[in-house]
């Protein structure tokens, strides 16, 4: 059986978890939390090259990054893809891919996941309300407004869930956990697409298995009652 290791609630593994759900790939799971000092097992550098999470072990394969082990675990059982056959359609499946992780979650996901979470329980440091308005007010609108401009569907690529939607809405997922809102008046196409793919079976899963994590650290999950 294939293992994960990482957090159930992490925006990457996450991300490995849906596709392993979606395809009815079984794994097991090992909490790896790699923000917190002194938790990572002692072979971690060995299995992480970055020190990252999540890292996939199927028998004596080891891989790392979210995307990499999302585009296996398609080959390894092709049926649901996640990735469409149309050439354009997956180059913007990897694109939103590529978006979800570099600009999303770097610029807005992870920066507020620090100031909320990381710096008061973990670095004992006060939250910087500055960094948080800056995200707020001047990074997410372009971002949001960018999104809400391209749903045309309930799926962001084609007319299935893709690794797009994987990542896009596994960001969306923690930002909301962290407390922030979509405007559904300024972003409606965004809100009601975030509505439709959290609804879905496998996301429904994926967020009830990771539910003793997001209640240990004391999440919100009121969002997840409009799905
Ligand atoms: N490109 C990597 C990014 C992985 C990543 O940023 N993981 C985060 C959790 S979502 C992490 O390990 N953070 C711990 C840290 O920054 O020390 C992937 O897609 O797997």
């Amino acid at each position: 059986m294939l293992t994960i290791h990482g957090v159930p609630l992490s925006v990457h593994t996450r991300k490995t978890i849906i596709t392993a759900i979606l395809k009815k790939i079984d794994y097991r799971f090992e909490v790896v939390i790699p923000v917190i000092p002194g938790n990572p097992p002692a072979n971690w550098g060995t299995l992480s090259p970055t020190g990252l999470i999540p890292v996939l072990q199927d028998g004596d394969f080891t891989l790392a990054d979210s995307t990499a082990i999302c585009v296996y675990l398609d080959r390894k059982q092709p049926a649901p893809s996640i990735l469409p056959d149309d050439i354009r359609e997956s180059a913007r499946v990897l694109w939103f891919d590529a978006y979800a992780g570099g600009t999303i979650y770097r610029h807005v996901v992870h920066p507020l996941f620090v100031q909320t979470i990381v710096a008061p329980n973990i670095r004992n440091v006060p939250t910087d309300r500055a960094v948080i308005d800056d995200i707020v007010n001047n990074v997410q609108p372009k971002i949001f407004g960018y999104l809400d401009s391209q749903i045309t569907g309930k799926y962001l690529v084609g007319d299935r869930m893709t690794l797009a939607d994987i990542a896009i809405v596994s960001n969306f997922i923690v930002y909301q956990y962290l407390g922030f809102g979509i405007d559904a008046g300024r972003y409606p196409k965004l809100a009601n697409y975030l509505r439709g793919i959290i609804a879905t079976e496998a996301f429904q899963r994926a967020l009830a298995d990771e539910r003793p994590f997001v209640d240990q650290m004391g999440l919100t999950r009121e969002f997840l009652a409009a799905a």
